[in-house]
């Protein structure tokens, strides 16, 4: 093997360990709502037969850092039930497992101990529909205000394509307002452990190869 060899193949490793690094970076989507909803859609599913439908509206009347949100009007509450939320596809690389991050923030009008509803949160490959395809990850009513909520999963999507939720389900029979605004998703793809070894293995090869040359060019002058 000579020195140019050595240094080519130690070039084009170098390149695949950048190459893979840079698909560990995120990518990250917000959505302000400063003109309306961003490419979100609503949906509202309850399975009690009473009560008024929840909606979700944009609206001009408050915003976390700037004028505007999406107002989750939560519906009558009768029958203790529904979910409404919004939901939006998002592109990742197809077959690798990529981590998924949803951040957001929740207006509540009152703190309160009691009475609460949950906040709701999905991230799927399948189109969420159904109240039982969102997870709890905490209450309205902490505090008066803004306050954050994140969630985060690692899902491998076959289509590049995974599904983001973000919602509030009723708990109570009560007529209820809340608003949602500066709705971030981030998508980090997982290089595949393989890759990363093999790259490394490479690495290890051209060391060996180039301290023998040297070893050999000394022995030689
Ligand atoms: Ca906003
Ligand atoms: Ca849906």
């Amino acid at each position: 093997m000579t020195r140019h060899y050595a240094l080519a193949c130690a070039a084009a490793i170098v390149l695949m360990i950048v190459a893979a690094s840079k698909a560990t970076q995120a990518e990250t989507f917000v959505s302000d709502f400063e003109t309306g909803f961003d490419g979100w859609q609503q949906q509202w599913h309850k399975e009690s037969p009473t009560g008024t439908d929840g909606v979700v509206s944009h609206t001009t009347e408050r915003g976390y850092l700037d004028g505007a949100s999406l107002e989750f009007d939560m519906g009558d509450g009768f029958g203790d039930d529904g979910t409404l939320w919004i939901e939006r596809q998002f592109a990742v690389p197809a077959g690798v497992p990529t981590q998924i991050d949803l951040a957001f923030h929740l207006f509540n009008e009152f703190q309160s101990d009691f009475n609460t509803f949950q906040v709701k949160a999905a991230i799927s490959t399948g189109n969420p529909d159904v109240q039982a395809d969102f997870t709890t990850i905490g209450e309205t009513d902490s505090a008066a205000g803004w306050v954050p909520f994140m969630f985060g999963d690692t899902i491998t999507s076959p289509s590049g394509q995974v599904w983001v939720a973000a919602g509030i389900r009723v708990a109570w029979e009560t007529p209820r307002v809340y608003w949602i605004d500066h709705v971030a998703v981030s998508t980090t793809a997982i290089p595949e452990p393989s890759a990363a070894a093999t790259a490394l293995k490479g690495l290890a090869g051209i060391a060996l190869a180039s301290r023998r040359f040297r070893r050999r060019s000394n022995r030689s002058a």
